[in-house]
């Protein structure tokens, strides 16, 4: 896999508490969101990425979450097609600000449906999550793309109800030597199949498996204490990041970026 050097990020929107939630988990609070947006932006150039920076929209609530209106491969950009009438034209602004950085360029199409924060992307094979999100049209469309453009191999599979996005619960690592995959307990037989070692945290840290890492430092949801000690069991230098305002909506850590 090829060096990230750049992540796209969306200020959050002003309209950030209109977002999609499955639950009720109270009142985005857009101050404190803006406040955990900059520390997160602040992580990111930590990690010696170049920030590309998306103005706030408040047409779109859930813009930040800039994850989903994309796949990135090596060389190629998949813009893909998002299921909710609220989001949908959020791909064109994110397309916009990725076009510039890629050769290849291809999009999912009707009647498929994708949603980035649904596709693990390993070195060499995707791992799909089928969801209200991700349906078996564009999952395959994905897996064709990514065969013919990059060589990849995919493994797709349905994810369970309570879950947004697949990758809500499990990221993907490039240590030294070996990948690593951290993944909730619920769906790490998905991965057993993979070389990478797997670090599964407990289901009910919500997000627990959601990280970022850069060498052995790993960003991750702040509160979730058994997650913490299984890393750093595992060589991490654990650091949390605080991520309130947007789990009430739903999204994660690596959802408010497109690493490339
Ligand atoms: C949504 O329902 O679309 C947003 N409120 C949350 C999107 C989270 N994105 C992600 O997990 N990649």
């Amino acid at each position: 896999m090829h060096h990230k050097k750049h992540a796209l990020v969306c200020l959050p929107a002003d309209t950030l508490d209109q977002g999609l939630r499955m639950k009720n988990l109270g009142e985005v609070d857009i101050k404190e969101a803006q406040r955990q947006h900059r520390a997160y932006c602040g992580a990111l150039r930590e990690f010696d990425f170049s920030l590309v920076q998306l103005p706030p929209d408040n047409r779109y609530p859930d813009s930040v979450f800039v994850e989903d209106p994309a796949v990135i491969t090596k060389d190629t950009l998949i813009i893909t097609r998002l299921r909710k009438t609220e989001r949908s034209g959020e791909e064109k602004r994110v397309e916009r600000a990725l076009v510039p950085f890629f050769q290849n360029i291809t999009r999912i199409k009707a009647p498929g449906f994708v949603e980035g924060g649904d596709v693990l992307v390993t070195p060499n094979k995707l791992y799909i999550g089928l969801s209200e999100r991700t349906n078996t049209e564009g999952a395959e469309q994905l897996a064709q793309i990514v065969r013919d453009h990059c060589g990849y191999t995919t493994k797709i599979f349905e994810i369970p109800k309570h879950f947004l996005h697949l990758k809500g619960e499990v990221t993907y690592h490039q240590n030294s030597q070996r990948g690593i995959i951290t993944v909730s307990e619920e769906i790490a037989y998905h991965f057993s199949d993979s070389d990478c070692k797997l670090i599964v945290t407990p289901a009910d840290e919500r997000f627990g498996a959601n990280c970022i890492s850069r060498g052995s430092i790993i960003f991750i949801h702040a509160r979730r204490q058994k997650t913490k000690q299984l890393l750093e069991q595992s060589g991490f230098h654990v650091r949390e990041l605080e991520m309130s305002e947007f789990e009430k909506i739903d999204g994660a850590l690596t959802c408010l970026s497109k690493l490339f």
